[in-house]
């Protein structure tokens, strides 16, 4: 591309407990108004498992643990009014205390976090995880 664009690298998780996942509704530029997954971008010199823990502990006060690499998509945003191109790497987690409760610390990026059944999810969902779940992708832990 000749705008000096580069892709970068998305971290987000999905923090699960029992069949449900942690969902907001974004407020940022990209993804305006859909369900996402918590996340950010990933720092030099981080690990995905600290960034992992780090964007939930900023966007949620949620603390995780178990953070797991789960699979990596690429994901192009080329229509948008800033065109921008990420790797995104999902990851997989759980409550390090499992009567913790998500706050919105972030509410000029997210309307709220919640529990969602991922057999009952919220519409609409951000593309990228929109598109996982069309084709099958499962988050949970076997078993
Ligand atoms: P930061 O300043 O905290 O690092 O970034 P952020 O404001 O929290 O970034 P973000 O947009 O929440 O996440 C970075 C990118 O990751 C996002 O623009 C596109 C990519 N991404 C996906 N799927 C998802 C998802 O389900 N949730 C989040 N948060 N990001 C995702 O491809
Ligand atoms: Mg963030
Ligand atoms: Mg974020």
């Amino acid at each position: 591309m000749e705008n000096g664009a580069v892709p970068r690298v998305g971290v987000c998780v999905f923090l699960v407990k029992g069949k449900a996942v942690l969902l907001g509704r974004r407020r940022s530029s990209i993804g305006h108004s859909t369900f996402a997954l918590p996340g950010g971008h990933l720092e030099f010199g981080e690990s995905f498992e600290e960034c992992g823990s780090r964007e939930l502990k900023e966007e949620t006060g949620l603390d995780i643990a178990q953070v797991e690499l789960l699979t990596v998509t690429n994901n192009l945003f080329l229509e948008e009014p800033k065109p921008s191109h990420y790797v995104t790497v999902f990851m997989r987690a759980v409550l390090e205390d499992p009567q913790q409760v998500p706050q919105n610390l972030e509410p000029h990026k997210c309307d709220g976090w919640d529990w969602y059944d991922w057999d009952n999810l919220p519409k609409p969902l951000f593309g990228p995880l929109e598109k996982m779940v069309q084709d099958g992708f499962d988050p949970f832990p076997i078993g």
